[in-house]
């Protein structure tokens, strides 16, 4: 099939459009705001494996919609970049010495040569990497604006650190393991260790980032793990006396309703009473119990299907609505990170408490029930029902109880009303090299001040060594000349530059709005061009990124909104999600498996063209889809095919009308799957367009030039090629989309139904508007409809054109 020179093809359209600069886009004020369009795709981090088929696999989506859009007259801004800062550069850096600027460069260049290699239509004149001081000039700048609105503080908070790695982890980076926590990266053990951090009061949006979500085009997956993460739940804090103590225990429960039924109390392991109220007799108990806890991560000690453990502590508390004295115990399962890190605990109503009670024998006592009368319980109730044992409040439903107990509660003092959110401030300081400086000092005997914006960029230094210090510090810690600095007040004290840089998110968070004005040295962007653009109408990438980057992205904007500094209080108005492309065997690529797919490879033997229009075939975007060679082989078939006819004689004759028809039908079915990114059908309907002409000697221009143009976005090189044989001088790039004819559009068959005494017995595949005697010939001469009739005598028939044929016997 080597008469389809692709390999030429793409590269002479890849260097036009590249030095023609076909889709570099100017703001023009005449293009009213919903002719403009902001189509993003999820930037890459530049790995040194290079691009992957999962990349091209958004990343065509929105290339197709781009090139669809301006050829519907839209303006369209469409950017690529690099997230550029990350630890792999850092490990590499760390073994062989080579500046993770180098590596990291090195790999750009190499992701943009294969990005290009693919033809999609990017500004190449936005792109912009995150580890450039133009661009974290301005991150930090934002940082700053954070830390003097209050959002940025620090704190000494226990974090996972790898002593391996040297740092800090996320929560999301540690995975339990048989053997314990381990870093996710490395398989490296992890342990708890309290350190100094930069945190992102990320909690103060929590309400506005879950109402946000309603307005928001987003699948509705994402949305509810984003609701999830955020995790707001309404109660009330509730006070118990401890005895013989003046302390309370103060608890967060979301069913006060259950009160009555509290029969004792669970504190964590952590909780500052813990020490104070644990009696002599159970101190060295409570002490191997503490010990035990440290090691677990918060997801391992909150799982429910783990067998509960605990300890008492030997003192009791008062239930202010039973005067019961009721026993205090120390469990893990209770988070000191969570509400007050103390309940009171209902194990006929709450699961993990019933088992607990179960294991060590503690009291259980039924408060709700379903219908108002006690039942013999074998496991907890835990729905709502009607409350029972409850004393003044005993008959009442659930809802109206947990009201009712929260107005007691607080007119007796006894607490209040208290929502809680299992969203937690951010960590945002890591202990690496390769990310941005923090524009802060910290200044002898007077704590933290900001650097000057006037002095902005602090830029990192060069080190000789990127290995950890293994203290917990960052390495730029042992680089005396870069940390030892004067007070920014200008009072001559000694300052020290703090050492942690920023995590691999905070370039991620703004990036969209670096892409508006990617060379302005005054502004992050100017306000006209992010009015001009935001919000972003598309934005498209991997579903892994469902709460992180797109919470954090969420989170950051909203700050910027609040500054004043940006029109729209949310940045992704609409986002998809492509599925993963498996190996051919249908497990997830990997190295090891052997099962990877080189785009390199495939772009050499089949053409970018085919790749593109193979990754769209595959399925629907948003599914999971293994890879198939022989899919692949077929659409660079068609492609031949495609290629073959374009090499027949072109004539200006009119067209027979069941081409004409064929030919609008699929301008139709193009247009709308490409307008809602169906693009495996609008293939597939390209496909059979080319079948239904494949026979033509010489093709007529009006059936193939439209077709020529609907190919375009999908595979644009051998499109571009075949429209300038077609003699046109220009790139079709802006060339209008091409129109249809509705009336040729409508199916001219329809299906008729035969009944025999009412009842469905056959359907007739007919021209529309056949006439009334044909259709009951058709109908009678059916093969299903002359077995019935066999020996029964027709009485009457009634028939309807275009619908039913009754036949009454
Ligand atoms: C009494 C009770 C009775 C509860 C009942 C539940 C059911 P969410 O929805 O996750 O917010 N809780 C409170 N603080 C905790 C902590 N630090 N660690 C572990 N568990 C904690 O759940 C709130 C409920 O989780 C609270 O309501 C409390 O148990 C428990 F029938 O109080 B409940």
């Amino acid at each position: 099939m080597k008469d389809y020179p692709f390999q030429k093809i793409e590269k002479k359209w890849q260097d036009y459009w590249l030095s023609n600069k076909t889709f570099s886009v100017k703001e023009d004020p005449t293009v009213p705001k919903e002719k403009r369009k902001y189509v993003l795709d999820m930037f890459p981090y530049p790995s040194a494996q290079g691009l992957h088929v999962g990349h091209p696999e958004g990343y065509t989506a929105t290339d197709i919609y781009c090139r669809y859009l301006r050829m519907k007259g839209y303006k369209v801004l469409h950017p690529m970049g690099f997230d550029s800062f990350g630890l792999p550069a850092e490990i590499y850096a760390i073994t062989t010495g080579t500046h993770p600027r180098i590596t990291t460069e090195q790999n750009i260049n190499k992701f943009r040569k294969q990005i290009q290699a693919l033809g999609f239509s990017y500004d190449w004149d936005r792109e912009i990497s995150t580890h450039t001081p133009e661009y974290y000039k301005w991150t930090q700048w934002m940082f700053l604006k954070m830390y003097e609105k209050g959002l940025a503080y620090m704190a000494e908070i226990p974090v996972w650190y790898c002593e391996e790695l040297g740092t800090v982890l996320a929560n999301e980076e540690v995975l339990q393991t048989p053997e314990g926590p381990r870093s996710e990266r490395g398989n490296h053990p992890v342990v708890r260790k309290p350190l100094r951090q930069w945190m992102l009061k990320i909690t103060a949006y929590a309400d506005r980032l879950l109402e946000g979500l309603d307005k928001l085009d987003w699948p509705e997956s994402i949305k509810a793990m984003q609701r999830n993460w955020i995790g707001k739940s309404e109660g009330a804090n509730v006070r118990f006396k401890i005895k013989g103590y003046e302390e309370n225990l103060e608890v967060f429960t979301t069913r006060p309703d259950t009160l009555f039924g509290a029969t004792y109390m669970v504190i964590a392991p952590e909780h500052p009473l813990v020490e104070k109220i644990t009696t002599e007799k159970q101190k060295q108990a409570v002490k191997e119990y503490i010990e035990k806890a440290q090691l677990k991560s918060d997801l391992e000690r909150t799982d429910l299907a783990k067998e509960k453990t605990g300890v008492f502590t030997g003192a009791y508390a008062i239930n202010p609505f039973t005067q019961q004295e009721i026993p205090i115990w120390i469990s893990d399962y209770i988070l000191m990170s969570y509400g007050t890190g103390a309940i009171m605990a209902v194990p006929a109503h709450d699961e993990r408490d019933w088992e607990f009670a179960k294991k060590f024998n503690l009291p259980i006592i039924q408060v709700v029930s379903r219908d108002g009368k006690p039942q013999e319980l074998t496991e907890a109730f835990t729905e709502e029902g009607i409350s029972i044992n409850s004393g003044q409040f005993s008959g009442l439903p659930t809802k109206e109880a947990k009201e009712k107990i929260i107005s007691y509660i607080e007119e007796n003092k006894l607490g209040r009303r208290a929502v809680n959110y299992r969203l937690r401030d951010w960590i945002f300081s890591r202990q690496r090299y390769w990310g941005e400086p923090f524009p802060v000092v910290h200044v002898e005997g007077d704590g933290v001040q900001a650097v000057p914006y006037s002095e902005l960029p602090v830029t990192l230094p060069e080190v000789k060594s990127y290995k950890p210090t293994g203290t917990g510090e960052s390495p730029l810690a042992a680089i005396k000349e870069w940390v030892e600095t004067n007070a920014p007040d200008g009072s001559g004290r000694k300052a020290y530059r703090e050492t942690n840089t920023m995590p691999q998110w905070a370039g991620s968070c703004w990036y969209y709005l670096r892409y508006l004005d990617p060379h302005n040295d005054k502004e992050f962007a100017s306000k006209d061009k992010i009015e001009y653009w935001m919000p972003v109408d598309l934005y498209v990438g991997g579903a892994e990124h469902a709460v992180l980057h797109l919470l954090y992205a969420r989170f950051w904007h909203k700050v910027l909104y609040d500054l004043g500094l940006v029109n729209t209080d949310e940045p992704f108005m609409r986002l998809v999600n492509q599925g993963m492309i498996l190996g051919e065997d249908g497990e997830k690529m990997s190295k090891s498996r052997g099962n990877v797919v080189n785009p390199d490879d495939i772009i050499k033997e089949y053409g970018a063209d085919s790749l593109r229009m193979y990754e769209m075939f595959m399925g629907p975007l948003e599914v999971t889809k293994p890879w198939s060679t022989k899919g692949l082989y077929g659409v660079h078939r068609f492609l031949t095919r495609v290629w073959r006819i374009s090499e027949r004689p072109i004539v200006e004759t009119e067209p027979e009308k069941e081409h004409l028809i064929a030919l609008h039908k699929t301008i139709k079915k193009v247009t709308n799957d490409t307008d809602t990114l169906n693009f495996n059908t609008a293939i597939a309907q390209m496909m059979t367009y080319i079948n239904q002409i494949n026979n033509l000697k010489e093709i007529p221009r009006k059936l193939w030039e439209p077709f020529v143009l609907l190919l375009a976005p999908y595979a644009p090189h051998i499109a571009e090629e075949m429209w300038e044989k077609l003699g046109h001088k220009e790139s079709l790039a802006y060339h209008p989309w091409p129109q249809y004819d509705e009336k040729l559009t409508i199916d001219k068959k329809i299906t008729v139904v035969v009944q025999i005494n009412g009842k469905v017995r056959a359907k007739l595949e007919t021209e529309r508007d056949t006439p009334k005697e044909d259709l009951e010939k058709l109908a009678l001469s059916n093969q299903r409809i002359k077995e019935l009739l066999q020996d029964k005598t027709v009485k009457k028939i009634i028939t309807v054109p275009n619908k039913i044929v009754n036949i009454v016997i």
